[in-house]
């Protein structure tokens, strides 16, 4: 079964344009490793049509990965392949599927993930990175690791949402939203990535999981810990734990307690608490997203909230 579905991806690429022939990509350094898979530094001759060899991130499999890993790496390119291009979701360039092993070709995001961004310009962390080296790392280091200030971070919600927008409007839900899952560009452009758990769910908005496999707990809606139901709102619920991890600067969420604490927080109506020096407004936003499904606003609704907002301190 899985070979027929490969070789079906295959053709789909094929007349998609998105085959990409294997020699022409050379692999580097390791970038780092998902929960699914791993991603390796590239360069891809002539991918986006510039003539020359261009950076790239190559999503591929673990060398351990089983059966099923293996195809839940064709299922994220097929996702992939479902979502047109948008400058807040990492762009798909191309792919090798023809034979093992899959490689997903990916748009190189300068900056990694926001988590790690957000990590290093804590005040601590900013701190360490200048007292140590010469005086040329250490500027470097100040002057790139500056503490964003709250409208940098608004801006870093406002992107993501518009992101989560365009997949919605896809009939994508991604289901792992969290700011490890968010890069950040040269020009502190934000890209929604890995949509490994990601769902198609065009014409029946509501996805069950009945596989298993390892979760998200602490961006999960209620009806996801308890019913296996994702929807839109659910993405929704993630994106205010999301808001939470940009204003504590990359805390993880719920500190302290262990992921069954969590889970019975949840399922009781204990959410998140408002950290130190939110402003009244975000931690608003984030009370919203965490009400109950029907009530939760929109990611389009989000977008316009912090236009608005943004709109006002002008
Ligand atoms: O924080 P990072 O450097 O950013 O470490 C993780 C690692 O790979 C495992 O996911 C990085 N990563 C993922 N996708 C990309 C990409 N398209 N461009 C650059 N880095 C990426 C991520």
């Amino acid at each position: 079964k899985s070979t027929v579905r490969k070789e079906n991806t295959y053709v789909a690429m094929k007349e998609n344009g998105l085959e990409f022939p294997r020699p022409q990509l050379q692999l580097g350094v390791d970038l780092g490793e998902g929960r699914f898979g791993k991603v390796i530094m590239a360069r891809a001759m002539n991918i986006t049509g510039s003539g020359n060899w261009e950076k790239v991130a190559v999503k591929t499999c673990r060398g351990t990965a089983t059966d099923s890993e293996k195809a839940d790496l064709y299922q994220e390119l097929e996702i992939m392949r479902k979502i047109p291009r948008h400058q807040n979701v990492v762009a798909l360039y191309g792919c090798c599927s023809k034979t093992d092993p899959l490689y997903i070709i990916l748009e190189y995001v300068q900056r990694g993930s926001l988590l790690n961004y957000l990590r290093k310009c804590r005040p601590s962390s900013i701190m360490s990175q200048s007292s140590v080296g010469s005086t040329m790392s250490s500027i470097s280091a100040t002057s790139s690791f500056m503490q964003p200030r709250a409208k940098d971070l608004t801006i870093f919600a406002l992107q993501i949402a518009r992101g989560m927008a365009h997949l919605g409007s896809c009939g994508i839900i991604h289901r792992d939203l969290a700011s490890r899952n968010v890069l950040l560009a040269t020009d502190f452009t934000c890209k929604i990535c890995d949509f490994g758990l990601a769902r198609d769910i065009e014409g029946v908005d509501v996805y069950e999981r009945t596989s298993k496999g390892p979760l998200p707990i602490r961006w999960m809606a209620p009806e996801a810990l308890s019913d296996n139901m994702y929807t839109k709102k659910s993405d929704v619920w993630s994106y205010g734990v999301l808001l939470w991890e940009i204003v504590t600067l990359g805390a993880t969420p719920y500190p302290g307690k262990s992921a069954m604490e969590v889970m019975r927080m949840v399922l009781q109506g204990d959410y998140l608490q408002r950290p130190l020096h939110c402003k009244e407004e975000m931690y608003e936003l984030m009370e919203l997203c965490w009400q109950k499904e029907t009530q939760r606003p929109t990611f389009a609704d989000i977008v316009q909230h912090h236009e608005a907002l943004m709109d006002d301190d002008y």
